[in-house]
């Protein structure tokens, strides 16, 4: 063991995003508890620390993707565009770890390895790569829902002589595109977002697609001095509309149903929605994401808007043969996506219908033909949710492995505890909404409740705090009812249900009950005495 084993703390964190950051924050300001975070990268950030990829960009809209906790911070920041961009969202998280102090307490390029409950003392002790040990009472992960890059088992890889890259993995200093014929794999919000970047740039780009996918304009722009002026005068309104909203966004679903709309009025709602631009196109009708009948016709809209924007009728054709219900797979947005497929440079290969077999020492091969590239952009997602969790080798009690536990899926009690791993808490979790959320309303809401949790559990005198099984078996029951209830399981290749990766079990892990209904049940279970956890 290391000197850090000597040092205990109240509380471990395991991330330095926006999760990692305030839980630091509540945790250490506001209990008084001794807390250091450990994180795996070389600055704050999660996310948008390894995502640096061509056109990174939140889909949130910029006056709801921050902290709400101080009104001062919300009055001090000002965003520059409707979107925020990485680069912005880093100097954003940079200036909240500055002004509250926060990187005094993390340390960085430190990538947990194990973490072990030891039952006899009641404490943690996590390891890092470089052979740390660190003691805790309380162990937190901020670890992020999707940072753990997804690269394809396809065989050949280590045969190309061009270079290659994942998204989520990107290199800092950036990468030189112009001249190049980059081969780009996967079309989820990640591609939609680089493909008219990288095309912009490179000789030629290949995208190489298996699921169609939707995707509605995000309409970016710089914001007006009156809109930043707004955002300041009512920053406690936006921060009580986010908490009145299914998913913590800054727009409420509209009360009318597609079904009951004339077909011609329906048709001017989704033009005044394509036009406005963003996620709140999936807000145009009550209903959409309940009804297939509803949801057709949003389907219907878009797949229209793909075949009237690209020129060529067979890449229009392939793009706009999408087999799943619209949202029912997480809704990309862009900027010019479909309008890339006119350029000259750009063309598409369809990959449901040729597969790639492997990759050659001049590039990516398909059933059908060889692709040689310079550059591979592997913009394919990651192992969602239950990913960066299982990949720290997680042991509760008995030294029993979390891996073990959910080898058939994620099984939790409200997204934020296990039964068996007593004192752990998992922000955003599977479980919870999550990434059916605005993310940063979803970390606040959990990191607040684990700070009131911990704060309790001090207040009474007691040690520790572990989820009951009985609790677990109702969460995991309500997860898949309140999922059940909605269109999202139909689309039976997205990664909310671990499709993506080859061997893990389909199970839909976010909670699709909605942010209101959530907080309400957090709410309920905190007030009875966190009802459904054992405490001791
Ligand atoms: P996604 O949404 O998981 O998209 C990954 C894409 O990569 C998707 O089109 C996949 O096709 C494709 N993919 C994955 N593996 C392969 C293989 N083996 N062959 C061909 N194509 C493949 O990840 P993103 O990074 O775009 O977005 C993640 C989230 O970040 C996003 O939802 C937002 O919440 C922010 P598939 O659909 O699986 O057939």
């Amino acid at each position: 063991m290391s000197d850090a084993a000597n040092t205990e703390l109240d509380a471990l964190v395991i991330g330095a995003g926006f999760a990692g950051l305030y839980q630091l924050l509540c945790l250490r300001d506001r209990l008084g508890l001794s807390v250091k975070v450990l994180e795996a990268g070389g600055g704050v950030g999660g996310t948008w620390y390894w995502n640096r990829y061509p056109g990174a960009r939140c889909d949130s809209e910029s006056h709801v993707y921050w902290y709400t906790f101080s009104e001062e911070l919300m009055r001090e920041w000002e965003w520059s565009e409707r979107y925020p961009g990485q680069a912005e969202i880093m100097r954003y998280l940079n200036f909240v770890a500055d002004k509250f102090d926060l990187k005094r307490d993390i340390q960085f390029n430190s990538r947990v390895t194990s973490a072990q409950y030891h039952e006899a003392t009641n404490r943690w002790q996590v390891r890092t790569e470089d052979g740390q040990t660190f003691i805790a009472k309380f162990l937190v992960t901020a670890v992020g829902c999707l940072s753990t890059a997804n690269v394809p088992a396809i065989p050949g890889l280590q045969n190309f002589k061009g270079d290659w890259y994942h998204t989520g993995q990107w290199p800092h200093e950036g990468v030189d595109f112009t001249g190049k014929r980059v081969g780009m794999i996967g079309t989820g919000s990640t591609g939609i977002q680089a493909a008219p970047v990288i095309a912009a740039r490179a000789a030629h780009l290949t995208v190489f697609q298996r699921t169609a996918n939707y995707s509605v304009p995000a309409r970016n722009v710089p914001l007006t001095a009156e809109f930043k002026k707004y955002v300041k005068q009512h920053a406690g309104d936006i921060r009580a509309t986010t908490h009145q909203t299914y998913n913590g966004m800054g727009f409420k679903v509209d009360d009318r149903k597609a079904v009951e709309t004339p077909p011609e009025e329906r048709e001017t709602i989704y033009e005044a929605a394509w036009e406005r631009g963003g996620l709140q196109f999936r807000a145009s009708f009550q209903d959409m994401l309940v009804s297939k009948e509803a949801n057709d016709t949003a389907a219907d809209f878009i797949k229209r808007k793909i075949r009237s924007i690209v020129r060529d009728p067979k890449t229009a054709a392939i793009l706009s043969d999408i087999d799943h219900p619209y949202a029912a797979k997480r809704p990309p947005i862009d900027t010019d996506y479909f309008e890339t497929y006119n350029r000259p440079n750009v063309s598409l290969v369809d990959v449901r219908a040729t597969p790639i077999e492997r990759f050659s020492a001049a590039g990516i091969c398909t059933s059908e033909a060889e692709y040689p590239v310079d550059i591979i952009v592997f913009a394919t997602g990651f192992d969602a949710m239950t990913g960066p969790l299982l990949r720290m080798n997680i042991r509760g009690r008995g030294s029993v492995a979390l891996k073990d536990v959910w080898e058939a899926g994620p099984r939790n009690y409200l997204g934020l505890q296990i039964a068996g791993f007593p004192n752990l808490f998992t922000i955003t979790g599977p479980g919870s909404p999550s990434v059916l959320c605005n993310m940063p309303v979803a970390i606040e809401q959990h990191a607040d409740w684990i700070t009131d949790c911990i704060k309790f559990i001090r207040a009474k005198g007691l040690e520790r705090i572990e989820a009951r099984p009985e609790a677990v078996d109702r969460w995991v029951e309500e997860v898949n009812d309140v999922a059940n209830k909605t269109l999202l399981p139909l689309a039976t290749h997205s990664w909310y249900l671990g499709a993506n990766i080859p061997g893990k079990p389909r199970v839909f892990m976010p909670y699709a009950g909605g942010m209101i209904r959530y907080r309400e049940i957090c709410q309920t279970v905190a007030a009875q005495d966190y009802e459904g956890f054992a405490l001791s």
